[in-house]
């Protein structure tokens, strides 16, 4: 397969499309910088409002992640929708174990260039997460890529499969479980464990520097001892498929994967969830024919479904093997019939879908808000224009006492101006100390407080009940912290909304409604967190017998991911007092300006520096670009939504649409 025949591909064209919705957005925030700096209207918040923007639409990626035991094809999937081009298999897939460590594919914007890097699996040690590392380059084993030689790449890449010999109790330090420790057979005092703990493999394939990711994970209860993966990488993907294998079915270690570590996924939005059912080459039946072939994968498909509880439709036959196969050799007949296509129809589909839904939220939501916001300026800023144009026709060819009694009153409207934009500041210092309570409510400092105290009741604790019961009460404690953080987030939003009312009833100017804090989402998000870790650690208290593991696992999951979600609140809580101030910002300096000039047009006037026509002509000039700058900004903001994706989110619709 060449490039362009990448490009062709279902997951060309998603790709394709995404980069140009990307490409349009950027483009758009672009020319609202300049449009807002032609209507004096760029502050040093909006501005860096903006920057952040285009920095996130630059590090989206669209990632689709694999999972599930080992030996199921995970690796193979991923060379045949792929790697094919290269004409070999590119990643390691082998009988038997296989890939050692989780490894993600992507295309570095920032570097630009093309690695292979691996984290030594002697970090475990190190109570940094993992997502940490990622910008710790210097920890990190660089292995550089010769993108154009697959030799070269194949052979790099072998370094995927690499072990290491060490004793059990070092196994057991470094998190792996006593039960999937594999001796060494040089050595049966020791055991064999991968000599890696992640991989990142950067190189310029059409697909990944387009912002493709992808994420192969290796089987053999990887997912079990980083529970980072869990938490982490497959919850950000917006495709996460589980490969399964038909000549297997689902045993029980596939269904206790299942079950563990993608079951929970399910109920995420913004991700969709499939089983691939792998190797159905393995049930062609040349002589039996094809009808007896494909009523034999129904029925795994029909066995699967009902094992991993998901609709038959999210279940994906394949051959992936000869799927690679037929692609390598270009034999078309083979390539169908290892319905490949099929499965990228979906996922390609899927990625995008999902991907365009968070960004319109995220991206969209916010850049509209801020267009909108602006454009109520420019909105006020007519209004004003036209008021003073109405007074300044009143004094057509009258007197000077009229001018004097005008300018009486501009001073007067100055002045009042002033007083007024004085009694603003309490009412945003008070959104600041509200503000600050929000900030308090989920604070590093309680939970600190909370985790110590949990670490003290866990160590105290002699049985798995004891543990179980003191992870409750720390789950308690932060549902707790929740509820005290929504019930102030009521109170902010009720204190913003009548801040904006006396703020239009003060200044006589339309808003549009204060930005809500959306307390309930980050409610739900934990709630969320909450359930996935629970379900995780009741494993992990009953399956480990080592008390101080169990723990130490607890502390640098569950503990971390709360501790970086209620950092990640605070952030927006920041962002969000910000917001709420910047459009009553813009109003006042706006209207400032406007006072100011129209006192010395009066002057002007008065000291027959101009006349009431030439006034009044370039009041008309202002109105009229202002308009213009007005239905500029409507223009941008249906832009934006035009681009917007077709809102499909459910994949039953999507997968009938695919597979007519
Ligand atoms: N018959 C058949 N064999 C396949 C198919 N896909 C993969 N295999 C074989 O199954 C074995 C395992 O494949 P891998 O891709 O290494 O499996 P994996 O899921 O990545 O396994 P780990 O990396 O160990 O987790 C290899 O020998 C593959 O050639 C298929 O569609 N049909
Ligand atoms: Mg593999």
């Amino acid at each position: 397969m060449s490039n362009d025949q990448i490009e062709n591909s279902q997951f060309g064209e998603s790709v394709n499309e995404f980069e140009q919705w990307k490409s349009s957005i950027g483009k758009e925030l672009r020319g609202f910088r300049l449009w807002s700096k032609r209507n004096q209207l760029t502050s040093e918040e909006s501005d860096s409002r903006i920057k952040h923007m285009l920095e996130t639409l630059n590090n989206e990626y669209l990632t689709i992640a694999f999972a599930g035991e080992f030996s199921r094809g995970k690796t193979e999937l991923i060379n045949a929708i792929f790697f094919a081009d290269y004409g070999q298999r590119i990643l390691p897939s082998q009988a038997g174990r296989t890939t050692m460590c989780p490894t993600e594919l992507f295309f570095d914007q920032h570097s630009k260039s093309s690695y292979l890097r691996l984290l030594p699996i002697e970090t475990r040690l190190q109570d940094t997460p993992l997502s940490d590392y990622q910008s710790m380059t210097n920890h990190w084993v660089e292995i550089p890529l010769v993108t154009n030689d697959p030799d070269d790449m194949a052979h790099a890449m072998q370094s995927i499969t690499q072990t290491k010999s060490v004793s059990r109790k070092e196994a057991l330090e470094l998190g792996f479980d006593a039960n999937m420790l594999d001796e060494d057979e040089d050595n049966p005092e020791k055991v064999e464990i991968p000599a890696w703990r992640h991989a990142l493999v950067s190189f310029e394939h059409p697909l990944l520097k387009q912002g493709l990711r992808i994420v192969d994970t290796p089987g053999l209860n990887a997912l079990g001892s980083e529970p980072e993966l869990t938490y982490h990488l497959l919850p950000q993907a917006q495709a996460v498929v589980f490969v399964l294998a038909a000549d297997a079915g689902v045993t029980a270690s596939d269904l206790q994967i299942w079950e563990e570590h993608i079951e929970q996924l399910k109920n995420r939005p913004n991700l969709g969830l499939y089983a691939v059912l792998n190797k159905i080459d393995v049930l062609w039946d040349e002589l039996s024919g094809r009808k007896k072939t494909e009523k034999a994968i129904n029925r795994v498909v029909r066995q699967t479904s009902r094992h991993l509880k998901i609709p038959e439709s999210d279940i994906l036959p394949i051959s992936a093997q000869k799927a690679l196969l037929g692609r390598i050799k270009d034999d078309k007949a083979l390539i169908l019939r290892s319905q490949i296509n099929d499965v990228e129809d979906v996922l390609a589909n899927t990625i995008l879908g999902n991907k365009e839904s968070v960004m319109w939220d995220n991206i969209i939501g916010q850049s509209s808000r801020l267009i909108e916001d602006a454009q109520q300026v420019l909105k006020s800023r007519k209004e004003q224009l036209e008021k003073q144009a109405e007074e300044i026709k009143g004094i057509r060819g009258s007197t000077e006492s009229e001018l004097n009694e005008l300018l009486e009153k501009s001073r007067i409207a100055q002045q009042e101006f002033k007083k007024r934009q004085l009694a603003l500041r309490p009412s945003q210092r008070l959104l600041e100390r509200q503000t600050e309570v929000l900030l308090d409510s989920i604070g590093k400092e309680p939970l600190d407080e909370i985790i110590q105290r949990t670490l003290h009741e866990m160590v105290e604790s002699r049985t798995s009940i004891g543990m179980m019961r003191t992870t409750r009460r720390f789950y308690q404690a932060i549902e707790a912290m929740m509820n005290e953080f929504c019930r102030e987030a009521e109170l902010s939003n009720k204190m913003a909304e009548s801040m904006y009312a006396k703020f239009s009833r003060d200044f006589d100017v339309d808003l549009l409604e204060a930005r809500y804090l959306k307390a309930k989402i980050y409610r739900r998000e934990l709630q969320h967190l909450l359930d996935e870790s629970s379900q995780l650690n009741r494993n992990l208290m009953l399956t480990l017998a080592e008390q101080s593991v169990a723990v130490k696992r607890f502390f640098t999951t569950t503990v971390n991911n709360i501790a970086m979600f209620f950092k990640h609140i605070r952030k927006e809580l920041r962002q969000w007092s910000r917001e709420v101030m910047l459009p009553l910002l813009q109003q006042v300096n706006s209207l400032r300006d406007l006072l100011d000039q129209n006192h010395q047009q009066l002057l002007a006037l008065k000291h027959n520096e101009a006349t009431v026509e030439g006034r009044l002509k370039a009041l008309k000039t202002l109105i009229f670009e202002l308009d213009t700058e007005i239905q500029n900004a409507s223009r941008s903001l249906e832009k934006l939504h035009e681009s917007a994706p077709q809102k499909n989110s459910s994949n039953v619709v999507k997968l009938a649409s695919v597979r007519r």
